[in-house]
């Protein structure tokens, strides 16, 4: 592994600690399927644990740093320079459901500026980091996005939305709207940091999700841009808290797919 940043280091250890907890316990959790109980609170504690390994590594390392975390939410919060973005399992109702469709996510930034970013697969076992400046790499190579041209051609991710979510009509007749300008159907597969991953390796051409929350593509942002990638918020979204609608491509589609989104939707609510 070419990891020779000492921010990029930390995040490393971090994730090979709690990843082998992690995995433990996704093992378990065909057993608990069948139980009557389910694997509900057992999930819910397996979040818990790998965040409590990832942040007692960062705060070893960096005890006066920010952090900001799923399940914890905010540590340190008068440090606004330096901050960390975890997001200990993402694709939660996959790991629920024993589909190996997940990861460890961790962003680090700086004055409010995505600087690294990792993502591990712990089930495939492939690692996804960036550094600014230095390039993205899965494993020890080089990444690049795709060289896909048109929309019409290219291989698109999305998810949600939500039962909660007060725009969900809006979003299945984006869903849909989407749909008819590409030739393959669009994926669906429940990790937003694996589907910006997938854009940043040039497997997916684009990735747009809404309602999304910041852990959850921080560490995809930085990978995705060093890839030669292209991330944007919708509705001018500049305040993180707000940063929830995310389009990410390849940068060649990108104005494609945009314009595409911000077209009104011809079905109606
Ligand atoms: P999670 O697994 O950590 O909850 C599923 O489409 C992907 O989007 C997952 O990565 C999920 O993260 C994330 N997600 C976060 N907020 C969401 C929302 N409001 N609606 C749908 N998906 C959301
Ligand atoms: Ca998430």
């Amino acid at each position: 592994m070419r990891i020779n940043s000492p921010k990029l280091n930390i995040m490393y250890k971090a994730c090979m600690k709690a990843s082998k907890s992690l995995i433990r316990d996704f093992g378990e959790i065909e057993n608990l399927q069948v139980s009557s109980k389910g694997p509900g609170d057992f999930v819910s504690s397996a979040d818990k644990r790998t965040e409590k390994i990832i942040i007692e590594e960062i705060l070893k390392a960096y005890p006066d740093h920010g952090i900001l975390s799923e399940e914890v939410g905010k540590i340190n919060q008068k440090n606004k320079t330096n901050r960390w973005i975890i997001d200990p399992i993402d694709g939660t109702s996959n790991f629920l459901n024993a589909i190996p469709q997940f990861a460890i996510s961790i962003g680090y930034e700086e004055d409010s500026q995505i600087k690294n970013g990792l993502i591990f697969d712990p089930i495939k076992n492939e690692l996804f980091f960036a550094e600014t400046g230095n390039g993205a790499f899965l494993n020890n190579s080089r990444i690049r996005v795709s060289k896909k041209k048109y929309l019409r051609h290219s291989l698109l991710g999305t998810g949600g939305p939500r039962s909660s979510s007060k725009i969900k009509n809006a979003i299945f007749h984006e869903f849909v709207k989407i749909s008819k300008e590409v030739e393959t159907p669009i994926r669906k597969y429940g990790s937003a940091s694996l589907d910006m991953a997938s854009v940043a390796c040039g497997r997916f051409d684009g990735f747009w999700q809404r309602e999304l929350s910041y852990w959850d593509v921080a560490a995809g942002i930085v990978i995705i841009k060093e890839a030669g990638g292209f991330v944007d918020f919708l509705d001018g979204e500049v305040d993180e808290s707000k940063k929830r609608n995310l389009v990410a491509t390849n940068s060649l589609i990108h104005k494609e797919l945009l314009d595409l989104i911000k077209k009104k939707n011809i079905e109606k609510d």
